[in-house]
């Protein structure tokens, strides 16, 4: 009688494949089985197979990786009481954009971070003098809001500089790659911020598409743009929100809601700034 040994060896991929172009395969879990037998004339005999089971757990933003220093100068922390909150984006030396759901009853309490990669870590800080947030917020649609800062923010450099804008009615096609940044949840379960800046690139999906897969959340509108991947895995998250979503070095998005983080059939949206373009700057002169 051949003897069968089994031995079952597990390893979470996300923890193997940390760069861009292996994140298809990021939360899954590689189950390797390795079978050990005897055959009649007392020889060993070794056989393996391995399958791939999905996971929940994205290991970065949602299924994402560091950001570098440099790639992302107009990123800034949104902190209440000096704790992050959200993100922002530099749209000239002295605003910033986020979304409306970011701002506090208090402005007081706000204030800016940026030209770090870790939120937790002296970076440049500003004091912020004015909030603008757009009047037809109403907690999901015209997620968009104004930040201005006291100082000037000295831009121009690798760490520190402005985003563009694109202009006006801007939608980015389905299918185009975007690229999100932010400190938020690495794990909609697990609700802890990202100590360091991480990226995810995600596509474009069709407005009427998101609109169904979110249909039992709230009513997806021409203010809001789609991103992501049917299959999930890579997405933005709580702590994420305000901060930017980009295309060819513009800001073409900001970072507003979703069903939970990272779930199959369900993309991140965003609030979509081509829309906003003329509020900006009929509001900020930007
Ligand atoms: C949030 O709670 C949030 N997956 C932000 C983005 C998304 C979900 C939730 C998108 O701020």
């Amino acid at each position: 009688m051949p003897i069968i040994l089994s031995i079952i060896h597990q390893f979470n991929c996300s923890t193997i494949n940390t760069n861009n172009k292996n994140n298809h395969v990021a939360n899954t879990t590689i189950i390797t089985i390795i079978n050990l037998s005897n055959n009649n004339n007392n020889n060993t005999i070794y056989t393996n197979t391995t399958t791939t089971v999905p996971n929940n757990k994205g290991p970065l933003i949602i299924g994402g990786t560091e950001a570098q220093a440099g790639d992302n100068p107009h990123q800034c922390s949104l902190r209440w009481d000096g704790q992050h909150k959200c993100g922002a984006s530099i749209i000239s030396a002295n605003w910033l954009l986020t979304a409306a759901h970011c701002i506090p009853g208090d402005h007081d309490i706000l204030s800016v971070r940026c030209a770090t990669l870790f939120y937790g870590e002296p970076g440049l800080d500003f004091k912020v003098s004015q909030v603008i947030e757009h009047d037809q917020f109403d907690g999901f649609d015209y997620d968009i809001a104004l930040v201005k800062v006291s100082d000037d923010i000295p831009l121009g450099t690798p760490d520190l500089d402005k985003i563009g804008l694109p202009d006006q009615d801007m939608d980015p096609d389905p299918g185009t790659v975007l690229t999100v940044t932010g400190w938020g949840y690495r794990d909609y379960k697990v609700e802890v911020l990202s100590d360091r800046l991480m990226t995810v690139d995600v596509p474009v999906v069709d407005r009427q598409v998101c609109a169904d897969d979110l249909l039992d959340i709230h009513e997806v509108t021409d203010r809001m743009l789609c991103a992501g991947y049917d299959e999930g895995g890579r997405d933005a998250c709580q702590g994420d929100s305000g901060g930017p979503i980009k295309h060819d070095g513009l800001l073409v998005g900001v970072v507003s809601w979703g069903k939970d983080c990272g779930l199959p059939h369900y993309p991140g949206v965003y609030a979509r700034v081509g829309y906003f373009r003329d509020w900006i700057r009929d509001k900020s002169g930007v």
